[in-house]
């Protein structure tokens, strides 16, 4: 080898370990940042720090809150108005028109028990349009409207398969059946795909403005903007009983179903199964999932002003237990699986009692132990319900028992 030779192989060696050693630089970083951010969050009861939370009965000009009428004069469009500027956005409510085309109907579903129909609903505004595919079943054993279950599903079309060749356990349609309620469902795709870059895609290009805004609707607020269109094709359905809506959504679906119901009165029962940080769950308890995670995940879900909040639960003036107060008098029922620690099942029971005293301005006795309930022990109150099943985050036939029990109970 020549001097030259060996000065050139000598640099090409130094090269390789140069980039050899950058490389793993690169790697352990990666790796090191990745451990950060999953040890962000915290299992254990007793690294929750000392929270207070805001005043549910006090407004924001210090004003104790006594009467129902000052509820709902006074305080409950405060706290409404703040869940729309800083977690989920706007709703907008106008439309130039809304068209309902029954695109199929089979009488005789389900041996004969049901009868489905499968509706287009066609929003329209400024030429633009949008159609949301909506499922209904209602049973046939009676001829009076009946109470429905809506589902707001981001599991996919093939959980609510209209042939029923698929029976799935997340939207058991037979059990809702035979227990005298309707069963409907959308899938959240045709309102809001569940996607960063294409949650745009559905009713937002109706308003394109909120995507500008801080306080724009994002995908949960759509998805909830969905149900209700959904409930303005019941008012014109006589086989259901539009004010016996029982809205229904598991996690993602669990929060846009709170969302809804706190906005459109028209909803009697809000179900929220395992929702979670930004649902159910008091965002203060530092358990489980976090604002700041949710953001950085999901950005699309919120609006933007969120942002400002994660890992800064302390200064919003709300906290989620106000989610739930803002359904008195009608009903709300939070379900969650013991195992579903994400959800925080301990933080989502302590907001539903933490939103008794508005149900008791209303002179409703709730009366919820304090401390979180047993596994599999159903807590049925006239307007509050509660169960921890064991097993995992998911939507089960055994969440849907209790639901169909709590609404047997609240109808009566
Ligand atoms: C998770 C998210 C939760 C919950 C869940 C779901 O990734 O962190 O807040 O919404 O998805 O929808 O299944």
């Amino acid at each position: 080898m020549t001097y030259l030779e060996k000065v050139i192989t000598l640099k090409i060696y130094h090269q390789f370990l140069k980039t050899l050693i950058t490389s793993w630089v690169i790697i352990f970083c990666i790796i090191h940042v990745n451990a950060q951010e999953e040890i962000d969050y915290n299992y254990d009861e007793s690294k929750i720090k000392p929270y207070k939370l805001p005043e549910l009965l006090l407004s924001q000009d210090s004003v104790k809150i006594s009467t129902i009428e000052d509820w709902e004069k006074v305080r409950r469009p405060e706290i409404l108005k703040f869940f729309e500027d800083n977690i989920y956005g706007q709703v907008p409510k106008d439309f130039k028109r809304i068209k309902f085309k029954l695109k199929n109907r089979d009488k005789k579903a389900m041996d004969g028990k049901a009868t489905l129909r499968e509706v287009e609903i066609t929003v329209i505004k400024n030429k633009k349009s949008i159609t949301i595919n909506l499922i209904v079943f209602t049973p046939n054993k009676t001829k009076k409207p009946v109470p429905t279950f809506l589902v707001i599903n981001h599991r996919g079309i093939r959980t609510m398969d209209v042939t029923r060749e698929n029976k799935d356990g997340f939207w058991p349609a037979e059990v809702v059946i035979n227990a005298g309620y309707g069963i409907a469902g959308f899938d959240v795709i045709d309102v809001a795909p569940d996607n960063n870059e294409k949650f745009t895609e559905g009713v937002l290009k109706l308003y394109p403005e909120q995507l500008e805004m801080n306080n724009g609707m994002g995908a949960l607020g759509a998805w909830g903007w969905g149900a209700s269109r959904a409930i303005d094709y019941f008012e014109t359905y006589r086989f259901v009983d539009a004010k016996k809506i029982i809205v229904v959504g598991h996690s993602r679906g669990g929060k846009s179903s709170l969302w809804c119901a706190a906005q459109d009165k028209r909803v009697a029962i809000a179900i929220s199964n395992d929702s979670g940080n930004s649902g159910a769950a008091i965002s203060r308890r530092n358990f489980g999932e976090t604002i700041d995670i949710i953001y950085q995940n999901f950005p699309y879900w919120f609006c933007s002003n969120y942002q400002q909040y994660g890992n800064n639960e302390d200064k919003l003036p709300i906290d989620q237990h106000m989610l739930l107060a803002l359904m008195a008098p009608r009903a709300v029922y939070v379900g969650s699986a013991a195992e579903d620690l994400w959800a925080d099942p301990k933080g989502q029971y302590l907001s539903l009692v933490e939103a008794q005293p508005v149900f008791n301005l209303y002179g409703i006795e709730t009366n919820l132990p304090s401390e979180l309930p047993d596994v599999n022990k159903q807590i049925i109150r006239p307007t509050m319900g509660f169960h921890n099943r064991i097993g995992k985050h998911n939507m089960t036939p055994y969440d849907w028992q209790q639901y169909i029990k709590f609404a047997n109970d609240y109808f009566k």
